[in-house]
């Protein structure tokens, strides 16, 4: 299923990240032209210009045991297990609205179509902690093309599942179900809008948002939206989850914004998981070279 990622070394008795991490030593290594072939780009990742070199990668248990996924619980170390019982297949995406071609597809078609890439990425979440992240997904765009969006179409909505059966959280009113969030249709076509199917070369865990979740990287981690089931193509902007619960904690646009002191105070520093002293948070999580372009002419307080 993973086609990228046939393993190099065994997996059994390794950490997910050693097995990783060696492949990695010889991607970038002397060996590296031989195994390209079959082996994920080094090329992208080495051109995203947010990817400090010295940023450790988080490790697979920090990545799939503090989560938020509020379907399950607000209890971050609670996600995981409550997360496990959610039934992942069948699975499908519908695309609607205002498009041409509307359809539905299923996770294994998309995983078979899209070419899944690695993609590491780090994640702000608006709570001052942060991650990076290796994902495996693909741009979101091609998905939203094949639809062909009509000129009617200017915001993407994406709705996550709705099951009170499995998503033991959905039983209480803690947020407007279900959890829904939104783009403009030129955020939704930048190609580091990503819809993540993977992490560290294995499918996503339930807890970080299995089977499809989106990844948008200059945004706060509460617009990466988990365990989608629809994409809407819409002419005004929709209601989103988190704006609507705390409208002026949560922006529609969330772009990460250090300068911005919200309700729960300043933005401008964060804590790395698995680290101690505080980071310098950047403006759009650093990716600002790469997406700045997109609120060119704006003013500054209609993109928060
Ligand atoms: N459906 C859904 N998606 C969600 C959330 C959620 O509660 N439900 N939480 C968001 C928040 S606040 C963050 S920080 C990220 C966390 O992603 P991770 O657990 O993979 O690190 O998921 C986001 N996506
Ligand atoms: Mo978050």
């Amino acid at each position: 299923m993973l086609i990228c990622h046939p393993p190099a070394i065994a997996a059994s008795e390794i950490t997910p990240e050693a097995v990783y991490l060696a492949r990695r030593r010889v991607l970038f290594g002397a060996a590296a032209t031989a195994v390209a072939a079959w082996l994920p780009k080094p090329s992208w990742a080495a051109a995203l210009p947010g990817l400090l070199p010295g940023d450790r990668l988080n490790t697979w248990r920090e990545i799939t045991t503090y989560n938020n996924f509020y379907e399950f619980s607000p209890d971050k170390e609670a996600v995981a297990t409550l997360a496990g019982e959610l039934p992942l297949h069948p699975w499908t995406v519908k695309i609607s609205g205002e498009v041409e071609h509307e359809f539905e597809i299923g996770v294994d078609d998309l995983i078979r179509r899209f070419a899944q890439q690695e993609r590491i990425f780090r994640l702000r979440c608006v709570e001052g902690w942060s991650m990076v992240v290796p994902w495996l997904g693909a741009s979101l765009a091609p998905l939203l093309a094949l639809a062909r969006p009509t000129s009617r179409a200017r915001y993407v909505r994406f709705v996550a599942l709705l099951d009170r059966k499995h998503m033991i959280g959905q039983r209480r009113d803690s947020l407007p179900w279900p959890y829904t969030e939104a783009l403009t249709i030129a955020e939704a076509m930048h190609p580091y809008t990503t819809l993540v199917t993977g992490l560290y070369g294995k499918p996503l865990p339930p807890q970080n948002g299995a089977p499809v979740r989106l990844v948008v990287p200059w945004k706060y981690g509460f617009k990466s939206i988990k365990s989608i089931v629809a994409i809407d193509l819409v002419e005004t902007r929709p209601a989103t989850t988190w704006n609507l619960v705390a409208p002026d904690d949560y922006g529609f646009f969330a772009n990460v914004d250090p300068s911005r002191a919200l309700a729960r105070g300043s933005h401008s520093r964060e804590t790395r998981i698995g680290e101690s002293r505080k980071r310098r948070t950047e403006p759009f999580n650093g990716y600002g070279d790469a997406v700045t372009g997109l609120y060119q002419g704006m003013d500054e307080a209609d993109r928060l």
